[in-house]
């Protein structure tokens, strides 16, 4: 049962929303449900919302039907058990469900060509063939298939049972599949090659004639009166800070009405932060890799995607999990345990000074780590947000899993990738992750400021020309919020309450510090950044609209245009003094390594929300110095 209007839909509620829609809608079995979440109720619902009152529940159910392909939107009224809209999305091809990609592996593994082409390559074992469907652009279907939901297909095969399927690509072979029929329309083969001899194990009974090291001595996080946050419900507070946790199928965690107390009173710093899209093109126009456009929100959805944690692998010390409940394409609503991990982090030290006289003052630093873990095919992603005692906030995202490699004959490597095994080579591609921020500072009505340096020209003034100066440039339309990264200005962005003063009478802000931020590198006319337009900026800036989520658009598989961001920001609306939301956009440029295969360790990249006048002075001056623990000589 849910107690609180941000709590996600229970599983309860999901079956009614489905039981609605097949009483009042028709929504046979032949329709798939792509996705069920909770509307949220308005910024205004939240605030004024009363512990025990009772709730308004409606939820957003995205479902199409295979037999004709049409995709409907439906918004359910839970209290009222009634369906309040449905409206067909002529051009929407929802997301992929994992059912459709189980179902699609099942049967091209059954089907006679599959086996034909494999059985030329001497690949027989049918249980070991793995069938992986990728969705892809619209520029890339011919126009007989343009009404039909689309998938294009890897092989991969395990050389062994329970070996990793990604260790070997069956190169040069790929299907395009109607998924709404399971049907096989096309067979791209080559013919194929004699396979290289590879080693893509990384399980240690897998892996040929090797000694784990034995020097690794047990480390334990012991917390010996628990840990220091509380978490009643979705509701977190930790060292000032407070927050509500949600979830969904497409962005996974979401970090609710997020602020911080101050002399008593909790200061709002942002009503919600997510992850709002992931794009990964591979930069490789071979006809192994040129289709290969992951959005891995809008296609695959975090959500959907999440792997339950385990104590002591994936975080160590005094865990709360929270599960997260989903539905399976029948709607069906499953539960994913251990989804979310809530835990705290010792950081090293968080200030220090050392005086002649009074001698050495240390503070350790902690962190509140709130976090899950996504499994997209071959590729981890490992999303955490961090809580400081100083008010900082850290996004940090690591990547980490398999790489998509492929082979290639004797002689012949394309110059898009890295050789890291025989014959084999791991192509180049970007991991593009677009932050979606809705800070409200102190209140809805805020102005983003860029802000740069300058360095001034030597003059009378400046003799010896170290003058330094900071600018604050207001931005005040949509226009002007498209900002780009400039490393020659440190620019970076701060979100201000011009209404609200500190001590010192400076209105209060927060600034989003840019990291890893990385150059789109695609050319204008190209498909996928006509699909991606929100890749074109580092940091988009738009005024709230509860309907604008997903800066790539709704539907993202099989799309043309992006019909999100750039749509949107075509108005040029005001983005002066008013509910601003921020959509960052930040990376990894991977040039693939040797060192990255058979399994690449984390590859680390993160961006900070920091307080610029927020606070008179330090916040974390009142952390207390840490027991003293030395074991006496
Ligand atoms: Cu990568």
């Amino acid at each position: 049962m849910a107690h609180h209007p941000l709590d996600p839909l229970t599983a309860d509620e999901i079956r009614q929303a489905v039981s609605v829609l097949r009483r009042d809608r028709d929504v046979t079995e032949r329709w798939r449900i792509a996705s069920i979440e909770l509307r949220e109720p308005s910024k205004a619902a939240v605030r004024d919302h009363e512990p025990g009152a009772p709730l308004e529940r409606e939820a957003r159910v995205v479902c199409w039907n295979r037999d004709d392909g049409r995709t409907h939107k439906a918004l359910v009224s839970l209290t009222g058990d009634r369906v309040t809209e449905w409206r067909h999305e002529p051009d929407g091809q929802p997301n992929l469900t994992l059912d459709e990609v189980h179902e699609c592996d099942v049967a091209m593994r059954r089907e006679p060509r599959v086996i034909e082409a494999l059985a030329r390559r001497g690949i027989t074992d049918m249980d070991r063939v793995l069938v992986e469907a990728w969705a892809y652009g619209a520029h890339l279907v011919p126009e007989q298939y343009s009404s039909r939901r689309l998938g294009w297909a890897d092989v991969w095969y395990r050389k062994q049972p329970g070996a990793n399927p990604y260790a070997n690509h069956v190169t040069g072979l790929h299907f395009v599949i109607d998924l709404n029929r399971m049907e096989l329309l096309e067979v791209q083969d080559d013919g194929g090659d004699e396979e290289p001899e590879t080693m893509g194990e990384y399980i240690p009974r897998l892996v040929p004639s090797q000694r784990l090291r034995d020097d690794v001595k047990p480390l334990e996080i012991v917390q010996g009166d628990g840990a220091s946050f509380t978490l009643e419900g979705n509701l977190l507070r930790w060292q000032k800070w407070s927050l509500r946790i949600g979830f969904n199928h497409r962005e996974g965690l979401v970090l609710h009405t997020v602020g911080y107390e101050d002399e008593g009173r909790t200061r709002a710093v942002a009503h919600r932060l997510s992850f709002a899209e992931m794009v990964v093109p591979y930069r490789d126009p071979t006809p192994d890799h040129y289709r290969r456009t992951a959005f891995d929100i809008g296609e695959w959805g975090l959500g959907f995607m999440t792997t339950s944690l385990e104590l002591g692998c994936d975080c160590l010390g005094e865990i709360a999990y929270l599960d997260a409940v989903l539905h399976d394409s029948t709607g069906e609503p499953y539960t994913i345990r251990n989804a979310i991990c809530i835990h705290e982090e010792d950081d090293g030290v968080l200030w220090k000074h050392v005086d002649d006289e009074s001698g050495a003052e240390t503070r350790r630093m902690r962190r509140l780590v709130v976090s899950f873990h996504v499994t997209v095919g071959n590729y981890e992603y490992l999303i955490y947000w961090r809580l400081y005692q100083d008010g900082n906030i850290q996004v940090e995202v690591r990547a980490t899993g398999i790489m998509v490699t492929t082979h290639f004959r004797q002689g012949r490597q394309p110059p898009y990738g890295t050789l890291v095994d025989e014959r084999t080579y791991a192509p180049f591609h970007q991991h593009f992750l677009v932050v979606r921020l809705d800070l409200d500072i102190d209140g809805e009505r805020n102005t983003v400021y860029a802000t740069e340096s300058a360095a001034l020209p030597v003059g009378p003034d400046n003799p010896d020309g170290m003058a330094l100066v900071q600018r604050s440039t207001p931005l005040r339309t949509e226009h002007e919020g498209k900002q780009d990264y400039d490393w020659s200005t440190q620019r970076g962005w701060k979100v201000v309450n011009d209404r609200v003063r500190n001590r010192l009478g400076t209105p209060v802000g927060y600034k989003l510090v840019p990291g890893d931020c990385i150059p789109a590198m695609l050319d204008p006319d190209s498909p996928v950044l006509r699909r991606a337009q929100v890749l074109g900026h580092t940091l988009w800036v738009t005024p709230f609209d509860e309907d604008e989520r997903w800066p790539c658009g709704e539907f993202v598989v099989q799309s043309r245009d992006d019909r999100g961001l750039p749509v949107w920001t075509a108005q040029d609306r005001s983005i002066e003094d008013t509910d601003v939301v921020l959509w960052y956009v930040f990376g990894i440029h991977h040039i693939t390594r040797p060192e990255e295969w058979p399994v690449m360790s984390v590859d680390t990249v993160s961006f900070w929300l920091k307080p610029v006048g927020f606070f008179d002075r330090n916040p974390a001056l009142d952390v207390p110095p840490a027991p003293h623990h030395h074991p006496s000589a």
